[in-house]
């Protein structure tokens, strides 16, 4: 009995590992080739996300075709183009942006191929142009990073806050709804007050530029600097020591992803807070994909689990990231 448990749980860590059930083809699992159209490789996040769906597609045997559209919309759609031209099983893909995508995805309806969107999504007239979306809740991390900041007031009986927000891509969703999440949640409290906004695009080299301009129109009046991303984070983090202050203690850096090289930036104290986003959605999206294949249901939304890691906790024992 014994036995037959550990190898239940050893099969049950194993399919959580893979998320497949079968490898083979058979009829339960028929041949699939996924044609996937990442936005770019601006982040670790990206990276870390193309990474995730390759392996996860070959752990499960499907075929995949990745297409990588350097950050341009019409790249991406030219792509997706391809992909319906292809005849692929299922079309993926992260749009850069939520708008002006009807009339390709129009194209793949009319084909039959059923669409998941991953990581961000799209604004459209027409909900059955996508079968399901599958990626973090972004409202959600402007939430987290905004109660962290409440808290550290609280903690440091500090009676105002003033904000700087590096934003990320505009027009994208995690742009959009990681904002609203946050000043939505600031709106309450009469110690934060957002000093500027500036649009950093997710970019190292941006994030850089953004925080060297605002130092010089704001100086030490910037007591916070909330950064949609962790590359962002890491370009910023330079200018403002050389600008002679020390980031984590004269300026709180809350910044969002978790990747290894923030997190280790966090545990040195130079981050004071992150909010998790996990790019492994590989596993999800082969399950999705073999789902539509054999023309089963599919959850339309699906939010991974995301936590928050702040100077609050002991992060000694936290496992390898992995991106
Ligand atoms: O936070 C950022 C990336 O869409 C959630 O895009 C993703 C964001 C991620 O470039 O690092």
């Amino acid at each position: 009995m014994r036995k037959a448990l550990g190898l239940m749980l050893m099969l049950a860590v194993l399919l959580g590992l893979t998320g497949c059930s079968e490898k083979q083809e058979n009829a339960e699992n028929p041949k699939l080739l996924l044609g996937f159209s990442q936005l770019g490789s601006e982040s670790s996040y990206r990276i870390g996300n193309t990474k995730d769906i390759e392996e996860q597609a070959a752990a499960c045997g499907i075929s995949l075709m990745m297409k990588n559209a350097n950050q341009k919309q019409e790249n991406q759609i030219a792509d997706i183009r391809s992909l319906i031209a292809y005849r692929v099983d299922v079309i993926a893909f992260s749009p850069i942006v939520e708008e002006g995508w009807d009339t390709v995805l129009t194209e793949a309806k009319k084909a039959g191929i059923p669409v998941v969107l991953v990581d961000r999504t799209i604004q459209t007239r027409d909900e059955s142009l996508y079968a399901a979306q599958i990626g973090s809740d972004f409202y959600k991390e402007g939430v987290m990073a905004a109660e962290y900041l409440i808290r550290k007031a609280d903690r440091m009986e500090l009676d105002q806050i003033r904000i700087v927000e590096i934003r990320g891509t505009e027009n994208s969703t995690p742009m959009k709804q990681r904002q609203q999440g946050f000043m939505d949640t600031i709106a309450g409290d009469a110690r934060m007050r957002v000093l500027d906004s500036v649009d950093g695009d997710f970019l190292r080299s941006r994030g850089a530029e953004c925080m060297r301009k605002m130092l010089e129109t704001y100086g030490d009046q910037i007591d916070a600097v909330f950064s949609h991303n962790d590359e962002m984070t890491i370009g910023a983090l330079p200018e403002i020591e050389a600008a002679g202050y020390t980031p984590g203690k004269d300026i709180l850096l809350i910044s969002i992803d978790g990747g290894q090289d923030a997190i280790d930036l966090l545990k040195e104290g130079k981050i004071n807070c992150i909010v998790e986003c996990t790019p492994k959605l590989g596993a999800v999206l082969m399950e999705t994909a073999m789902k539509l294949k054999r023309g089963e249901t599919v959850e339309r939304v699906i939010h991974p689990e995301e936590q928050v890691f702040t100077d609050e906790q002991d992060l000694s024992q936290l496992a390898p990231r992995g991106y």
